[in-house]
Parts: C-alpha cells; structure tokens; sequence
C-alpha cells in the first residue's frame, strides 16, 4: 500500500484545483471552496478532539453524555422530545482553546470538567439533538455539527437501529473514511445475551454491507455502565492520536474532490456524474486539435471571412496594375477611370501603417460595412481609420459551416469529458462564434493586399508602346497634312515616299496602330499569370491572418478550457488519492 498522503498535501491540491479551473465554464467550485475555507478554520483552532453523539430520539445520547461526563449536564428525556440545542463538555487544561472552538462551533452550553482526567484532556464531547425530529430546527442543527465535528458516534437502539433514514443519510456516505464514525448499540441492557448477540451480527453485517467494515461497533448501556469503559477506551484512544481532526478533513477532501470531479452545474452533475468511478479519460493525454480539423476550421472562416472575393478583387486590381503598365496609352487611359476593385470593398493595396484604412467616403459607406463590423469599435469612426471592411456579410450558409467548424473544435476539445463539461465548452465554442465575423474583418482588413510592383522589364514595352503609338500619331499627322495640301492642289508638290508602292505616312499610321494592339494582345496572358500569382500571394497571406484569428479565437480558448478540465481532474486526483 502506499503511504498515506498527508492532509496538508490534499489541500494543497484542493487549492491548486480552484487556481486552474475555479472559474472554468461548467465546473461547480463551491464545495471545494467551502471545504477550503473550513479546514482552514478548524486546523487553526488547535487538535482538540471534538465527538458528537448523534442518533435518533430516545437512543440515549443525552444519557450516555451523562455517563461518559459523570455528571447531569444534559437532561435525559422523560418527556420527547428533549434535547432541543447541543450541549458540550469540555476535557481540558486549556480553557480558552477550547472556548473559540466551541465559538466556531457554535454551541453556547458549555460545561466545564473540573478535574481534567489526563487521558481524555483535549476531548470536548457534544450531545446533539435528534436527527429525526419533528423540528426542523434540530434536524438543521445536527446536519451543521455533523458536517463540523472530528468524530461522530452514532447511538443507536435496539428498535431503530437498522433504520434505513440514518445509514443512508449518515453512515453509509463515510464509507471510506470510516476514521470519522463510531457506532454503539445502547440500550444493550434490554436485550438478553442471545437477542444482543444476534442484534449485534445483524448491525455489523449491516455495516459491513455499506462499506463500513473499519468502523468500530461497541454495545453499552448508558443505564447500567455496560460497555462504557469500552467505549471510554475508544474516546481515549482517538484524544491520545490527535488525528481526528486531520482524519476527518482528509475524509472530507477526499469526498468532496471524488464528488467534484466529474460534477458539472450543467448537467446537475454530482457524485453520480461518471465521478464515483473516475472518467475514462479526462486527465489523460492531452488532447489536441488536428492539422487536418485546422485546416478545416481555417477553410471554413475563410469562406465566410470572403477571402474568394477578396483574392478574386485582387486579381482584378493587379490585372488593372499590369493593364497600365503594358497596354495600349489611350486604352490605360480608359483604364485609369474605372474605380480600384480594392477599394470598393474598403480593401487597400498600402502596406503604411500595417493597416488597411477604410477608404469609404463617409457615413454611409462605412454603415453599409457594418454587417461584419464590430458595432462597439465603430462609434463615431465612420470615414476615419476603422480597420474595417466594406465586405458583404457571410451568406447564412457561410455562417452555418463556420459555426459548425467552431463546434467541431469544442466536440474534439471535449473528447472524454463528462457531458456537462462538453456542453460548457460547446457554449463557449457560441460566444467565440459570435465574435468571429468582428475578427475576421479586422484580419481581412489588415492583411497586406499589395500585388506588388509590376515587372521592372514591363517598362521596356510601354516604351515600345509610346513609340509605335508615337509612329502612328506621325502618320496620322503626315495623312492630315497630306489632305490639307491635296484641297489647295498642291499635292504634287512634294514628293509621297513610298515603300513597296505603299505610301510612308499610311504605311507608319496602320503598322503603329498594329504594333500597338498587338503589343497589349501580346502582354495579356503575361498580365494574367503575374495577377494569378499576386492573388495567389494575397490568398495566403489572407489564409494565415485567417489561421492566426483560427488559433487565438477558436482552438487557443477551447484547448485552454478543456486543458483547465484535465487538470482540474488531476489536481482533484491527487486530493483524493
Ligand atoms: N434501559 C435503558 N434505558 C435507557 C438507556 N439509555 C437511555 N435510556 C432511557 O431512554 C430515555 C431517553 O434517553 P435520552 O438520553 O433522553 O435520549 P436522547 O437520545 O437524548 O433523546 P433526545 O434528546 O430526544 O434525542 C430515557 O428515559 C433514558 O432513561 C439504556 O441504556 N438502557
Ligand atoms: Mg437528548
């Protein structure tokens, strides 16, 4: 067996849980909390060893609290029932420690032993009132000194002690930290040797069945003294070892961590949810989003991002770029009118700044943009540098496969978990959806869109350009000149070179204009492969601002929840090992 873990180190786990996961979506801190917050107080109060008397009414506590104090401290009932309020009677050479625990204990009648036998120095002895009250008010207060006291000696009688209200309610659930209990049949002295024997068989069998087995079972009688310096040896026992308290809190740790693991407020979770026997394999290896589930989610938010339309506006752009730099001179010129695809869509080529700037010429444009916008961001920015996009708004579809993808994220995320910690990150994974089209604009928006320069020997043709432009303009003038003279009759007066029978000036005018649109024919597939290429360039640096807001947004958060759920199994583990 493995020596036991000191109670120090359970709560050490205990806080190291809250501190990973106390706020994670999905997991139910308070008791683990609360346990932290009552251990802390109890372990201050020094090792007094605080026992209760507990039971049903008329078992005998109060008479069996008399017996064990010498004394008639708390009143035995003649009539029922009797005991309204704990009573305590304090063994000890120290007052005053035992004051502020019987303070925080909260149990005013106090009595003092005034000769402390040395043995049980350190005890402080409780007679509760009955759990099974008609009043409320003494079922309350025994549930609250159940859960605070070191050890609890359950007294019960020979009518009701197999009652099925007090093993299910209160014995069976300290099965495994059966340190905390004790249990007496009092009352012995009504049974004769046989009935007592088989009565005895019958509760231990009983106890044994509900896990119990390492709890003593002592028979007395609070009346005749039977049994008494039995159960007196038990008491001193326990006041000697000063481990009650430490036994009792790391039965408490070790409950409330098996309890805490698998529970989850979404499912309503608890000591039922998977946790008695342990998740299969939360706290196991951790798990990771695959390249291949990355890329999908990547896909996805791209598409609905409209990284197509952006990269197909690009090429446009980069094919007006190329169309200036090597078509026809009147033709650029028509060029030059029409407007810049990438502005339109509040895109810019600019790398200045790092960021795109809206472009739009005021208000209006700026609102049209506002389907993907970040509301909050836009304010009274409209016109001014928004870091926005006047992209369309994803068509549902594209929203519905995004959606999905971000679910997919958490399903993968939440492989193994309990379903309540699976469903927290599935709502997780909705409030990380609704922010994404924000994002995904301001990604888009500042993504450096630049075609690039045009090819330096591109300018080589536009020289060609002019000059055969300049070839044609000369003929045309040349032909021009030529009418001018023929309508005064003094076209025989210079000489008309021709080449081949074909006159200069007609010849320059039609070859010009020729070599011109041949040259932009002859440009365009070059234009066409070097926009291919910029779109090609802008689509993956739109891909990986994509990837960058896929990670950040979306996996970051959810393999960070999902790491918090591991480790929140494995510090609770590790508390209740
Ligand atoms: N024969 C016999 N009678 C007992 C024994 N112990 C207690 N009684 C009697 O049982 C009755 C109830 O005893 P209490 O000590 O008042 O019982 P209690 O558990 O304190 O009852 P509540 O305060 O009502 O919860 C009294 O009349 C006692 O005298 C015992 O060991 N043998
Ligand atoms: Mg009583």
């Amino acid at each position: 067996m493995d020596a036991p873990v000191p109670l120090a180190e359970r709560l050490g786990a205990l806080r190291d849980a809250l501190d990973i996961a106390g706020d994670a979506p999905g997991v139910d801190a308070e008791p683990v909390r609360a346990l932290l917050a009552k251990a802390g107080a109890r372990l201050a109060l020094g090792e007094s060893t605080v026992v209760a008397l507990a039971g049903a009414t008329g078992s005998g506590k109060s008479t069996l609290f008399n017996a064990l104090a010498g004394a008639d401290i708390s009143a035995p009932g003649v009539r029922r029932p009797t005991t309204g309020t704990a009573h305590a009677c304090v063994w000890s050479s120290d007052p005053d420690a035992a004051t502020g625990l019987l303070d925080w204990l909260g149990v005013p009648r106090r009595h003092l032993q005034p000769d402390v036998d040395p043995e049980l120095d350190g005890l402080v002895l409780l007679d509760l009132p009955d759990h099974d009250s008609t009043r409320v008010g003494n079922r309350l207060e025994v549930d609250r000194l159940v859960e605070l006291v070191d050890v609890l000696v359950w007294v019960l009688d020979p009518q009701k002690y197999a009652d099925a209200a007090v093993h299910e309610r209160y014995l069976a659930p300290y099965a495994g930290h059966a340190g905390v209990l004790l249990v007496v049949l009092n009352q012995a002295d009504r049974l004769d040797a046989t009935g007592l024997r088989d009565c005895l068989a019958d509760l231990r069998g009983l106890l044994d069945s509900e896990g119990l087995a390492a709890v003593p079972l002592l028979a007395v009688s609070a009346q005749t003294g039977l049994g008494l310096a039995a159960l007196r040896a038990e008491l001193v026992a326990r006041v000697a070892a000063r481990r009650a308290v430490t036994e009792r809190l790391v039965g408490d740790v070790r409950a409330v961590a098996r309890a805490a693991r698998g529970a989850s407020p979404v499912d309503g979770g608890g000591m039922d949810g998977g946790a008695k026997d342990g998740h299969a394999t939360a706290g196991g290896a951790p798990v990771a989003v695959t390249d291949d589930e990355r890329e999908a989610l990547v896909d996805a938010l791209a598409q609905a991002a409209g990284v197509p339309l952006v990269t197909a506006a690009v090429a446009r752009a980069a094919r007006s770029r190329g169309g200036v730099a090597t078509g026809w001179p009147p033709l650029r010129l028509v060029r030059g009118l029409r407007p810049d695809p990438l502005r339109r869509l509040h895109l810019t080529a600019s790398t200045a700044g790092g960021g795109a700037r809206a472009l739009g010429s005021g208000g209006a444009d700026a609102r049209a943009a506002d389907g993907r916008a970040d509301r909050a961001a836009d304010g009274a920015a409209a016109g001014r540098t928004s870091g926005r996009t006047s992209l369309p708004s994803a068509a549902p579809v594209e929203r519905a496969r995004a959606a999905q993808a971000v679910r997919r994220v958490a399903d993968v995320s939440g492989d193994g978990l309990p379903e309540g910690w699976r469903t927290a990150l599935r709502e997780t994974s909705k409030e990380l959806e609704a922010a994404l089209p924000a994002r995904l604009d301001r990604a888009v928006a500042s993504t450096d869109l630049d075609p690039g320069r045009t090819p330096r020997w591109w300018a080589a043709i536009a020289t060609v350009q002019w000059l055969v432009l300049a070839a044609a303009l000369a003929g045309a003038l040349w032909l021009l000149a030529l009418a001018g003279l023929a309508a005064l009759r003094l076209d025989q007066v210079l000489p008309l070179p021709t080449v081949r029978g074909i006159p200069v000036p007609t010849l320059l005018l039609v070859a010009g204009l020729l070599a011109g649109l041949l040259l932009t024919a002859l440009s365009r597939p070059l234009v066409q492969a070097w926009s291919r290429r910029a779109a090609q360039r802008a689509g993956r640096r739109l891909r990986a601002a994509i990837g960058e807001v896929a990670d950040t947004e979306v996996i970051g958060p959810l393999t960070a929840q999902r790491g918090a759920y591991d480790r929140w199994w494995d510090a609770l583990a590790r508390a209740a090992r």
